[in-house]
C-alpha cells in the first residue's frame, strides 16, 4: 500500500469534507424539491471510503454497493458535476438524468453501481470477481453492503461460493447500527456480523470505520489476499450515519444523545484534529482546503441548475424491450 503521509491526510480532509458537503448541498435541494425521490446519505461514513480508496488500486479494482452511493463514484474519479446533475435528473448526469439518486454507475471508472434491493449487490460483486479470475486479471471487487443487507440469504449462498472458487473479492459491511429504524442489536443475538465469515472459513474480522487509516490497513491486508489468489475476506467496519436512514426518516428509534456521543468520533474532525496535532497545515492553509470545498461544490450545484432535462423521446430507451413482445411498445 501506498505510505500513509502528511499529504494523505491532507487529500483525505479536503475530499472527506467535499463528500460531507456535497451531500449536505444535495440535502438543502432535496427540501426544496430539485432532487426527487429517495435520498439516502452517507454523513459520518466518509472514513471507510477514504480508506478504501487508498488501499485500492484505482486503476484496476471496482467497486459496488447500495443505495448510500453518491459520494463512490465521485472517490473513483468520476466527475462530481455529473453526479449532482444525475441526481437533479438532467441529460449531463452520468445515467443521462434516467437513474437518479440509488443508481449512480459509471462502467469506465469500474464503479458498477448504485443497487436498491437490499442486498442485490452481494452475489454480483462476486460475479464481477468470478468474471475477473475466469479472464485471468487481477482486478479486486469490493463489495459493500449495510448491516441489514448483512442478514439477507443471499450473502450466504455467495460466501459459500467466494471462498469454495476463492474469487478476488472483498466483502465489507458498512455496519452503521441501523436498518432503516432496526438496529443490529434487535436483528440477531449477538452484534459481530463479521463472525458470519467464519462458517465458511473466510478470514473476517471487525475494523474501527470512524478512522480512515485503520480502514486503509484492513483494505490493504485484504486487497492483496484477493489479489494473490487467496480468496475473499469479510470486513465488518463499525460506523454511524448521522443523518436519517433517507430524508423521510422522522429517527424515532435513536435519542440526540446517541447521535452526539457518535459525532465526537466524526472521520472529518479525527482528520483536522491529526492534521493540526503534527501541524502538517496552517490555520490559512485549511481555510484555503474549506475554501476550494466550497468553491467545488458551488460549481457542480450550478452546473446541475443549469443543465437541461432530458428529452422525452428517451424515456424508454434504457427499458428492456422485447422484440416479439406484442404489448406496452416502449419507444415514445
Ligand atoms: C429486498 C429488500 N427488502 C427491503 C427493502 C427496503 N429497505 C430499503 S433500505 C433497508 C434497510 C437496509 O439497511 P442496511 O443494509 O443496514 O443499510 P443502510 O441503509 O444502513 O446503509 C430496507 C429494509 C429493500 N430495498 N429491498
Ligand atoms: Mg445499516
Amino acid at each position: 500500500m501506498r505510505e500513509i503521509t502528511k499529504e494523505t491526510y491532507l487529500n483525505w480532509y479536503e475530499e472527506m469534507l467535499f463528500w460531507r458537503k456535497f451531500e449536505d448541498k444535495l440535502a438543502q435541494v432535496y427540501i426544496q424539491q430539485k432532487v426527487r425521490g429517495f435520498l439516502h446519505l452517507y454523513n459520518g461514513q466518509e472514513a471507510i471510503l477514504a480508506g478504501a480508496l487508498h488501499a485500492m488500486d484505482l486503476t484496476k479494482d471496482r467497486m459496488i454497493t447500495a443505495y448510500r452511493n453518491h459520494v463512490q463514484p465521485i472517490g473513483m474519479g468520476v466527475d462530481p458535476k455529473r453526479v449532482m446533475a444525475e441526481l437533479y435528473g438532467k441529460a449531463t448526469g452520468t445515467s443521462q438524468g434516467l437513474g437518479g439518486s440509488m443508481h449512480i454507475f459509471s462502467k469506465e471508472h469500474r464503479f458498477h453501481g448504485g443497487h436498491g434491493i437490499v442486498g442485490g449487490q452481494i452475489p454480483l460483486g462476486a460475479g464481477m470477481a468470478f468474471g475477473d479470475k475466469y479472464f485471468n486479471r487481477d482486478n479486486v471487487t469490493l463489495t459493500f453492503f449495510g448491516d441489514g443487507a448483512a442478514r439477507q440469504g443471499t450473502l450466504h449462498e455467495t460466501f459459500n461460493m467466494a471462498m469454495n472458487w476463492k474469487l478476488p473479492v472483498v466483502f465489507c459491511v458498512e455496519n452503521n447500527g441501523y436498518a432503516m429504524g432496526t438496529s443490529v442489536q434487535r436483528t440477531a443475538n449477538h452484534e459481530d456480523i463479521w463472525k458470519l465469515g467464519l462458517g465458511y472459513e473466510m478470514p473476517s474480522g471487525p475494523v474501527d470505520g470512524m478512522n480512515p487509516e485503520k480502514v486503509a490497513e484492513a483494505f490493504d491486508e485484504a486487497i492483496e489476499r484477493a489479489r494473490t489468489g487467496g480468496g475473499p475476506t469479510f470486513l465488518d467496519i463499525k460506523t454511524y450515519r448521522y443523518r436519517g436512514h433517507s430524508m423521510s426518516d422522522a429517527q424515532k428509534y435513536r435519542t440526540k444523545e446517541e447521535v452526539e456521543e457518535y459525532q465526537k468520533l466524526d472521520p472529518i474532525t479525527q482528520v483536522l484534529e491529526k492534521i493540526k496535532t503534527n501541524a502538517w497545515a496552517t490555520e490559512e492553509e485549511i481555510k484555503t482546503i474549506d475554501k476550494r470545498v466550497k468553491d467545488r461544490v458551488k460549481e457542480c450545484e450550478q452546473f446541475a441548475e443549469e443543465s437541461d432535462y432530458p428529452d422525452t423521446s428517451v424515456m424508454y430507451d434504457s427499458v428492456y424491450e422485447q422484440e416479439d413482445y406484442p404489448f406496452l411498445p416502449h419507444k415514445l
